[in-house]
């Protein structure tokens, strides 16, 4: 009897445990999905909860336009011009400082003309051009009368005179070929300012051929090499050491065979002696000259920074190879920027392009009557 007492009590028991379990285990079930949240929302309480929401997902939109707007023009859009007043900085301050007494003084005495030689030598203009540009400036105070305050227009309107005659365009000639050879002294910036320039005319759709003919140093065709496949232009190369005009003819043969509208000629600055050199480009141009016609243009790169060395540099290259303008480069980073007013009145080449950073969109057509602002502004 005990035993059977002992079986049902074990029996409820087990059953009591298994329902208990069982219970158990459905309210655990519903509490994770079911039960209501203690933070979930009254309906009255959704309204501002939506309107969070919304709120928060427009700014997500804003955020991720705002990226957009930041990322896209990096790889779309070509950059803006640089602007010259800033990155004539350096030039405008030593210009600014000296004519700084200027203003203000009333009477124009020998003074305000030592100020005046000053500023100019002091932007690296060269002693003859300077003397020059005080002569015809003193003429035309004299002519208008003008007190100091004047002065500084009647110069700002003979820079503007000095620099504006000459064609500064660089030639092209649709359906012919073109080339443009590239002369100068070791880092002036011949290499890289081939690339800005190349980079210019591939986005107007032109077809460039790069001829690395500076094959002294391999690095300079590989350095030419790098910008032909960045900016999308084709480049033609020899081994290290080789013959300069087999890279110029190979060049020119690639060009009409392909049919491309320019060849930019990269040249080297140093040989042994510099005899070697100027006869070197002479034979460069003689290769060019084949083709008739086709020599655009021979553009002298100088160094701004290099200041009046830059001016010796640029006499000894126009007696060698008839040079038919000049690019100068650097003006971003030095106060010499004058040198563009000397090359203009002692060489009488026209500056037509210029170099204005170490960007490949730092390079911008010549125009005098911005640089003259700049150095003003
Ligand atoms: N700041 C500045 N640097 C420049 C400019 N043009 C060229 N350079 C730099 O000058 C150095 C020499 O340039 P490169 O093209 O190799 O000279 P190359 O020997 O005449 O071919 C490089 O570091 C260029 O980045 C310019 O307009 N502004
Ligand atoms: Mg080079």
């Amino acid at each position: 009897m005990d035993s059977e007492l002992l079986v049902v009590v074990l029996i409820l028991a087990f059953a009591v445990v298994l329902i208990a379990g069982g219970l158990l285990l459905s309210r655990r079930a519903g509490g994770v999905g079911a039960a209501p949240s203690p933070t979930a929302p009254s309906p009255t309480e959704r309204a501002p909860i939506a309107e969070a929401e919304a709120e928060a997902e427009a700014q997500l939109e804003t955020i991720t336009a705002t990226e957009a707007q930041v990322v896209e023009p990096a790889v779309e859009a070509p950059a803006a011009r640089p602007r010259l007043r800033d990155r004539l900085g350096k030039t405008r301050a030593a210009f600014a400082g000296a004519l700084g007494g200027l203003s203000g003084r009333g009477k124009v005495d020998a003074e305000t003309w030592e100020e005046l030689e000053e500023a100019l030598i002091l932007a690296d203009v060269g002693v003859p051009t300077a003397t020059r540009i005080l002569e015809d400036v003193k003429a035309r105070a004299a002519r208008e009368k003008a007190d100091a305050d004047g002065v500084l227009p009647l110069l700002k309107a003979e820079l503007l005179d000095l620099l504006t005659p000459g064609e500064r365009s660089l030639t092209f000639t649709t359906d012919e070929p073109n080339v443009w050879m590239f002369v100068g002294v070791n880092g002036v910036g011949k290499t890289t300012t081939i690339a800005k320039l190349a980079r210019q005319q591939v986005t107007e759709g032109r077809t460039v051929v790069l001829a690395a003919a500076d094959t002294f140093r391999a690095a300079a065709a590989e350095q030419l090499g790098h910008w032909a496949e960045a900016v999308g232009a084709d480049l033609v190369r020899g081994q290290e050491g080789a013959d300069p005009g087999s890279v110029v003819f190979d060049a020119m043969s690639a060009a009409t065979g392909r049919g491309a509208d320019l060849v930019l000629v990269d040249t080297a600055g140093r040989l042994h002696t510099k005899v070697n050199l100027m006869e070197e480009l002479k034979k460069l141009r003689r290769i060019v000259d084949r083709t008739p016609g086709a020599l655009k243009e021979v553009l002298l790169v100088v160094d701004a920074s290099t200041g009046q060395n830059g001016l010796t540099q640029a006499r000894q290259f126009t007696e060698a190879v008839e040079v038919t303008g000049v690019v100068l480069t650097k003006l971003d980073g030095t106060a010499k920027g004058g040198i563009v007013l000397a090359i203009q009145a002692e060489l009488g080449i026209p500056v037509k392009v210029i170099g204005v950073g170490e960007g490949a969109d730092d390079l911008v057509a010549f125009d005098p009557a911005e640089f003259v602002d700049a150095l003003f502004a």
